[in-house]
């Protein structure tokens, strides 16, 4: 997973409402829309439940430490779809701790290895990357217009391209994995054979040849320049979780609207609304226990 920069993220809170109108122009959908697509879940259904519930957001110094302003735009995002969010004060423990005594009913935070929301009433837990994963797919099936039966390449098989994986099989596309690392890619092609038609899922071993034959593509590696100009058409569209973006810039100008990527906005969007999502049956029985 990369580790974002400071740099990366400090303009974020400072351009919500024009990220919001980009999307609209994109998907049809806003942060909040699109992010609720990704959950199976209605939006005023979710308004309506996120008035009574309050996300604390807590700083964490552990591994390389604190990232100048993460927590902070984490929190914007929050606040910018009508989430109760604040950052705790203290940091860590003492963070998490201020949130037990503030009532958080969440907490949203994140070491070096994973940013996770956990809602600490019905114990769920939402990661940020199978959510980004599913929030990208989400945002590329309102952008074409539905996904069923197309095809789909996935580039990158890793935690963000296995939640990209898992939405597109739910949303019945048809898939085609590439990863540098073939064994990544039959990994995950393994895992989707529980999925109805998930054993059609196609290999690809040459990502040039992929690209030549698929028009919708998420692009999940984390690295830059995988897809170039010429390997987008006009038909062609893309979402690209991946940090940092993996097509070329000329590619970028070329694929113009039919290109959604950012790089903390739609997962953390997907994560604050699957925190919402009311408990399973099963999920309430194991709690009971
Ligand atoms: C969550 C992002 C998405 C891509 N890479 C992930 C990343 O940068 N993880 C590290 C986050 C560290 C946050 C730091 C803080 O400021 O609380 N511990």
């Amino acid at each position: 997973m990369t580790r974002l920069k400071t740099g990366d993220i400090d303009t974020i809170s400072s351009n919500l409402e024009e990220y919001d109108r980009e999307l609209l122009k994109k998907t049809g959908q806003t942060l909040l829309g699109i992010a609720c697509h990704s959950c199976g879940m209605n939006q005023d259904r979710v308004l309506d439940l996120m008035k009574n519930v309050t996300i604390n957001v807590v700083p964490v110094t552990a591994g390389e430490g604190i990232i100048t302003s993460f927590s902070e735009t984490v929190c914007a995002i929050l606040n910018h779809m009508n989430f109760n969010a604040s950052v705790t004060e203290e940091t860590d423990t003492a963070g998490v701790a201020r949130a037990f005594e503030n009532k958080a009913d969440a907490i949203m935070m994140a070491d070096d290895n994973r940013f996770v929301g956990l809602n600490l009433k019905t114990r769920s837990l939402v990661d940020n990357s199978e959510a980004t994963g599913r929030v990208f797919a989400a945002a590329l099936d309102l952008m074409v217009k539905g996904l069923k039966g197309s095809d789909v390449l996935i580039m990158g098989c890793g935690p963000v391209g296995t939640g990209a994986a898992r939405a597109l099989m739910e949303l019945g596309a048809r898939l085609a994995l590439y990863d540098i690392r073939p064994q990544a890619a039959q990994s995950l092609k393994e895992r989707l054979s529980q999925y109805p038609g998930g054993n059609e899922v196609v290999l690809e071993q040459d990502l040039t040849s992929a690209l030549s034959r698929h028009r919708h593509v998420i692009e999940a590696t984390p690295v830059a320049g995988t897809i170039q100009e010429n390997a987008i058409f006009e038909n062609t569209f893309i979402t690209a979780p991946g940090v940092p973006l993996g097509i070329t810039p000329p590619g970028a100008e070329k694929i113009q609207d039919r290109l959604v990527h950012d790089k903390l906005e739609l997962g953390v969007a997907s994560m604050a609304v699957s925190l919402l999502k009311e408990p399973t049956q099963e999920q309430t029985n194991v709690s009971l226990l």
